[in-house]
């Protein structure tokens, strides 16, 4: 492939990866809690970007604020630490179930809030005092609507003392969905102990990912960072479609000489696992990454193992013009692609490749070398 077909097809899957972005819903959560427990500590470490610093807060109300920002598809409800006396606590819950019920009158789904964190510090003392556990039943139901309560036990230091005041909580009754401890950052103890390891943000998400509306699943999946698994499971399902949807174009063009292996089905692939993994990539790193699986010495390799092992267990190849072949073939081929992109885009979330990198010749030649390693997994399954 020459510089001016990469080049279209990195500007293809621009253009998708955009669309899909700009497209996307968002998800809407309310977070509340008494002053100082935590929240600030868990939004900047459950989602991708900290929003709670570097967010734009916009004031909804007196004591809530909007925090957002560009690309990242998820708008947080910060509200003003709860104070502990009884007219302070009425008005909070009046200006959450006002923005709650402003929301829903936009007629627009992509504004429903869809979930409420209630946060309670474990070390707090018992919450029927000051009314709180009253007051955190009353919160899910606004009188027009009825929005889902999850309580997150913050600075959970000690799972016992968490797991002792999920059960106190749970003997309220309370209109709850449910009730998970989380350590949202790592507890330093002093002297030479070990730190308490940050726990919870991944369940955390998982359950609210189960409490979310389908419209708003897909913005979730991209603005979390606490549960990676949930992205790399999503981003197999993407694989599996696009397996399926090769499978069914029958017979596809494959790598020889110069015929392109990327096809707009695969491209859309890339895209999509992309947005599932919400990294902002520019058109030279998209033009990178498809240089390097379908540059040269990776398509040689390809070349030389399917004539090798595969073409001729395909019944009737001699009988196709030349460069045709199966969808087995095409499928094993999407598969490496598939799982090579998810493991860079790990290897991006998580820090240990800067996506910068992946523009360079350090990052091209990791990207060539994942895509190799997972052309032969995909070819050793189909054995
Ligand atoms: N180690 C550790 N410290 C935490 C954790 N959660 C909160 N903290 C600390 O507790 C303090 C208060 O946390 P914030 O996140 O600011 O609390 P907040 O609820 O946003 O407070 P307000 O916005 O003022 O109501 C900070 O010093 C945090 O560093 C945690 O999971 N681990
Ligand atoms: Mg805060």
């Amino acid at each position: 492939m020459d510089k001016v077909e990469i080049g279209n097809l990195a500007k293809d899957c621009y253009k998708i990866l955009e669309k899909e972005i700009r497209e996307m819903n968002h998800a809407n959560i309310i977070i509340t809690g008494k002053t100082g427990v935590g929240k600030s500590t868990l939004i900047n470490s459950v989602f991708r970007e900290k929003l709670a610093e570097v967010g734009i807060g916009r004031p909804v109300t007196k004591g809530i604020k909007l925090l957002t920002k560009e690309n990242v598809p998820i708008r947080i409800y910060d509200t003003k630490g709860l104070e502990l006396g009884k007219d302070s606590q009425k008005e909070t819950k009046k200006e959450i179930h006002d923005t709650i019920n402003q929301c829903l009158r936009t007629n627009d789904p992509d504004k429903y809030i869809d979930v409420i964190w209630y946060c309670v510090n474990t070390q707090s003392a018992r919450l029927e005092e000051n009314g709180e556990a009253k007051w955190i039943d009353e919160l899910s139901n606004t009188g027009f609507t009825s929005v889902p309560v999850i309580i997150v036990l913050t600075k959970a230091y000690s799972k016992k003392q968490a797991f002792e005041l999920k059960k106190e909580i749970e003997g309220y009754n309370l209109n709850v969905a449910a009730i998970v401890p989380v350590l949202a950052e790592n507890f330093e103890l002093d002297g030479s102990r070990e730190p308490i390891k940050a726990y919870g943000g991944d369940k955390l998400i998982e359950i609210t990912f189960q409490l979310l509306p389908e419209s708003s699943r897909k913005a979730f999946v991209n603005a979390q960072r606490a549960n990676v698994k949930m992205k790399s499971a999503t981003a197999r399902k993407i694989v599996a479609a696009t397996v399926a949807a090769t499978f069914g174009e029958g017979f596809v063009p494959i790598p020889f000489g110069d015929t392109p292996v990327l096809m707009a089905t695969q491209v859309g692939m890339i895209a999509s696992i992309t947005s599932v993994y919400g990294i902002d990539l520019n058109k030279a790193m998209i033009t990178a990454i498809i240089s390097s699986i379908v540059g040269s010495s990776t398509m040689a390799l390809i070349g030389r193992t399917l004539s090798a092992n595969l073409l001729k267990l395909i019944p009737g190849y001699g009988s196709v013009a030349g460069g045709l072949v199966s969808g087995a073939t095409a499928a094993v081929l999407t598969t490496a692609l598939g799982e090579a992109y998810i493991r860079i885009m790990e290897l991006v979330a998580s820090g240990k490749m800067k996506k910068e990198d992946l523009a360079n010749k350090k990052g091209i030649k990791t990207m060539q070398s994942i895509f190799k390693n997972e052309f032969k997994n995909a070819l050793k399954k189909t054995k």
